[in-house]
């Protein structure tokens, strides 16, 4: 007779606590082997002893920090966010709206150029400190994207990072500023609503995945990002200055035939302190086709998704609403 397995009752605590949070100073087989549980699981993770210098971080966000306490108008003129550029509520092309303001940035420098005088009034030093930190974030998601391969057996150890090290890699930097609490009520001030701002979070950036392959996240110390598990149960991550947040992308679920978890996240804007993160997206070249890896299809895993290019996965991107589920559309039926 098979007793079925009682379902293991967890309490919204428990889960919170159970975010893994993964030392990569650790034997590399086991960091190997804790990173692919993590994406299978959850498709996130935090990362400590991640070798990012503090310097470098800092001083991007030092950059981030001046840019959006810049008046309005002077912000304007480093706009609009499409395609690259300074943006403000507005998400995307289909009416996602956001209570942020943002930064989208090439990782390519030579995309990167044409803002900056408008950006910053030292353009050299802003490009400089974009420069710095994207290189360091990029080893970063290489070194993990190396680690997964590891962990899940794949013959070329290289197959994920080798995407995001190609000259041509499609890969984005951007500064997302969440402003505080006060002047969210300062536009609307009326004292029903503010007890209602208090109590029922206002969305800062809506329920998403990311197209990508990997995202790799720094924030100040101001909370605010949420994942959403499995059964749709959202989970508040604590914000820490010195860990880096790794969420896997729509494009790196395709690859492992949705052996790892896109993960749906989004960020509220309820705290009284201002939120800025810095995100990098790993992404390939826009020519590069994305299916399955031959190592994660068999006759009892038969390929879940039909092979696309990232440009095209993209057009479909940008055509979509955000919350939408994007790779559902390259499903094998
Ligand atoms: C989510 C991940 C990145 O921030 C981003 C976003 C992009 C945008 O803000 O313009 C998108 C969103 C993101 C997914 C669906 C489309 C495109 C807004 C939107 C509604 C820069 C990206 O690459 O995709």
């Amino acid at each position: 007779m098979v007793v079925p397995s009682p379902t293991p009752v967890r309490s919204k605590k428990t889960k919170a606590v159970g975010i893994p949070i993964i030392d990569l100073s650790r034997d590399r087989s086991i960091v190997a082997e804790l990173i692919v549980k993590a994406c299978e699981d959850y498709g996130f993770f935090k990362v400590i002893n991640h070798g990012v210098p503090n310097e470098i971080t800092a001083r991007l966000e030092e950059e981030g920090r001046q840019f959006f306490a810049k008046p309005a108008l002077e912000k304007q003129q480093a706009g609009p966010p499409s395609p690259f550029g300074y943006g403000c509520k507005n998400i995307g092309f289909n009416g996602d709206m956001g209570e942020l303001e943002y930064l989208l940035l090439h990782s390519n420098p030579h995309f990167i150029s044409d803002k900056s005088k408008a950006i910053s009034n030292d353009p050299t030093k802003f490009r400089c400190a974009v420069n710095d930190y994207i290189q360091a974030v990029r080893d970063l998601t290489c070194e993990v994207l190396d680690l997964a391969a590891e962990g899940l057996w794949v013959r070329d150890k290289s197959v994920f990072s080798g995407l995001i090290r190609d000259v041509h890699s499609d890969s984005l930097l951007r500064l997302n500023y969440y402003p505080p609490l006060k002047e969210i009520t300062d536009w609307d001030p009326s004292p029903k609503l503010l007890h209602h701002h208090c109590t029922n979070k206002r969305i800062g950036f809506g329920e998403h995945s990311d197209p990508q392959i990997l995202t790799v996240l720094r924030s100040n110390d101001v909370a605010g990002l949420q994942i959403s598990l499995r059964d749709g149960l959202w989970v508040s991550v604590p914000p820490d200055p010195s860990d880096f947040c790794i969420f896997v992308g729509d494009a790196l679920q395709a690859m492992t035939n949705g052996r790892f978890l896109s993960v749906r996240h989004r960020a509220l804007a309820n705290s009284i302190k201002p939120r800025l993160s810095m995100v990098y997206f790993g992404a390939p070249s826009l020519n590069t086709w994305i299916s399955p890896l031959p190592e994660m299809v068999s006759p009892q895993q038969p390929s879940l998704y039909k092979p696309f290019t990232w440009s095209e996965y993209k057009k479909a991107a940008y055509s979509s609403r955000l919350g939408d589920s994007r790779l559902d559309r390259f499903k094998i039926h």
